[in-house]
């Protein structure tokens, strides 16, 4: 373990863990590097909030200009001055530049890998992360902190414009959207079958690429333990249950 003073911003729900998948994406990274943190939990009604007053800056701007703000966040005072960031591929990215691994098989971020890193996480986004919503909404809502089911309720009606109950697929309309979401999963399985070894996206170690597929999975399987676990279990002759396994040593939370 790497002595750090890292404090680690995370959202709660009503498990011991989150069901984000940017947040587990930065924790995978925290533990596979081995580097010593504090949590701490806030509810997405708080994240603005906390985060002006922590300096940690908005990860985007809306049309009219107006700041957002998310989590995962990290505040690294291991080094005197407060190092204050958002955004989880710039998180890893400065973890990695900060407290590299002695060997360089273990880099999450090997050299010259960014522009396929984004490639990866801009496919992930667009064939899964970006599915999953209207067969999850309700498991969703369901481990959300009471405070925060309000938050999410608000939101999501108003960006769909109809109840959240309305928003999740139901029959065989929901049954397509798995197959879809199923479908994807088995591309990417196909992909990773050109690796010689290991479990992982990228072989037998980690790198950014499985620190959010990773991520995506966790969520997945907190979210959604009666059915997108079941369901991911099944697929593709069990890969992704034993991609989870694989990955266990790194999904302790460190509180
Ligand atoms: N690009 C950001 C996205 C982070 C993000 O969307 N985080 C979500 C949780 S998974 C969040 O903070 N949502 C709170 C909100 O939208 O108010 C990253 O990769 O960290």
């Amino acid at each position: 373990m790497t002595v750090t003073k890292i404090l680690f911003l995370d959202i709660p729900t009503v498990l011991p863990v989150s069901t984000s998948p940017n947040t587990w994406k930065v924790r995978l990274a925290l533990n596979y590097k081995g580097l010593s943190y504090v949590t701490r939990w806030v509810e997405t009604a708080d994240i603005e909030s906390v985060c002006k007053s922590l300096g940690i800056p908005p990860t985007s701007f809306s049309p009219s200009g107006a700041p957002k703000y998310t989590l995962p966040a990290i505040i690294d005072r291991t080094h005197g001055e407060p190092v204050a960031l958002s955004d989880s591929t710039p998180i890893i990215e400065y973890l990695e530049r900060t407290y590299p691994d002695p060997d360089p098989g273990r880099a999450l971020c090997p050299p010259y890998t960014s522009s396929l890193h984004a490639l990866f996480e801009h496919h992930l986004a667009s064939s899964i992360t970006g599915q999953l919503l209207p067969v999850l909404v309700m498991h969703m809502y369901d481990k959300k902190t009471p405070r925060d089911r309000v938050h999410f309720r608000q939101r999501m009606e108003a960006a769909f414009g109809k109840k959240l109950e309305e928003i999740e697929l139901k029959g065989p309309e929901r049954a397509e959207a798995w197959k879809r979401i199923e479908g994807a999963f088995d591309f990417l399985v196909a992909c990773m079958a050109k690796n010689e070894k290991g479990e992982f996206f990228s072989g037998q170690q980690l790198t950014l690429a499985d620190c959010s597929l990773g991520g995506l999975l966790l969520a997945m399987k907190y979210d959604s333990p009666d059915e997108a676990l079941i369901k991911l279990k099944d697929w593709s002759g069990g890969k992704w249950g034993r991609y989870l396994s694989a990955l266990e040593e790194w999904t302790v939370v460190h509180s």
